[in-house]
């Protein structure tokens, strides 16, 4: 067998990060060799306890958990926290008792650092939540570009409307700045954007299917998906639910379940616009220089296999 692929998770825990925790750990195509965890879903405290319990539920209390920023990259401390979408403990308001292990006492970046210095080229970093992490580990280790391997991101709305408000999708708007250093950074950048994700929906027939398998995996996401479905009845309108995180995931571990252009992205900071993401496709070459002249381009996803995807999800939740 080939060797598997590394994979280092960013999270926020987080309903849909809780499902492509799990996924990830079932695919038997990625080893997962540590989460890192982020505000977004919840503050990150949260988010850390969270993880370790995601580890603990599943069996593999082995990978290390590193705790990232309290603060965006510019230490802004008012965040926005997504709670009314994940309820406020993250996880569907289950009041999990507290996990019993600890995070290690290396920080996110300085994890991330590390790991793509002892495996240059092999590790897959996968985004899940504000980029904060990934543009700490990019400013403080002018070698962390080159050692990552690829940077494959839920982030941004291509053409499409945001998610937090016309212009800006949550993770982006998270924290604009750090996504911005993201996307010039010359690192190899995957983005998952909402205009993807937004095909890729769980059912309310596939939860049903979920919910009557014994799979330990399945049995405990529809424990926590009630607040995440309501949500989305409320906002959207639809029968199901996004799979914005596990979506994520499976392009780390089949990029052919997804097709991308490239081109230079930028992120807009400031104004009624903030967290917006501006995609050039290098087709016109303009007279004037431009903010997006002479920056190192990156992959947006444009099209996805959502059937196969949704059935990688239900296959590898429900044999566990
Ligand atoms: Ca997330």
């Amino acid at each position: 067998m080939a060797e598997r692929k590394k994979i280092i998770i960013d999270t926020d825990p987080g309903i849909d990060d809780a499902m492509a925790i799990f996924l990830a750990l079932q695919s038997p195509e990625v080893e997962v060799i540590g989460l890192t965890t982020i505000f977004g879903n919840v503050y990150t405290t949260l988010a850390t306890r969270n993880a370790l319990h995601l580890l603990e539920i599943a069996g593999r209390t082995d990978i290390p958990v590193a705790e990232g920023s309290h603060v965006t990259i510019t230490k802004g401390t008012k965040l926005r926290i997504a709670d009314f979408v994940h309820g406020t403990d993250g996880l569907g308001n289950q009041n999990f008792p507290p996990p019993k292990g600890k995070q290690i006492d290396q920080s996110a970046a300085d994890f991330l650092i590390q790991q793509a210095a002892l495996y240059p080229g092999e590790v897959t970093v996968v985004a899940l939540g504000p980029l904060t992490n990934i543009a700490l580990a990019i400013q403080s280790d002018p070698s962390f570009v080159k050692n990552v391997g690829q940077i494959v991101l839920l982030g941004g709305a291509f053409s499409v409307n945001g998610n937090v408000n016309p212009a800006s999708e949550a993770n982006i708007f998270g924290d604009p700045d750090a996504a911005d250093i993201v996307f010039t950074s010359g690192a190899d950048v995957l983005a998952i954007g909402i205009n993807v994700t937004h095909q890729v929906v769980l059912t309310d027939a596939d939860r049903e299917k979920l919910a009557k398998s014994s799979g330990k995996f399945a049995q405990y996401i529809c424990k926590i998906l009630d607040v995440y479905y309501s949500y989305h009845h409320d906002a959207y309108s639809t029968k199901g639910v996004y799979l914005h995180d596990p979506t994520t995931v499976l392009a780390a571990v089949d990029p052919s379940l997804i097709t991308y252009v490239e081109g230079v992205v930028r992120v807009q900071t400031v104004g009624i616009t903030r967290g917006l993401t501006l995609f050039y496709n290098k087709q016109k070459r303009f007279a004037e220089v431009t903010e997006w002249s002479d920056l190192p381009t990156v992959k947006v996803a444009v099209t996805v296999d959502a059937s196969r995807m949704v059935e990688l999800v239900m296959e590898r939740l429900m044999h566990s």
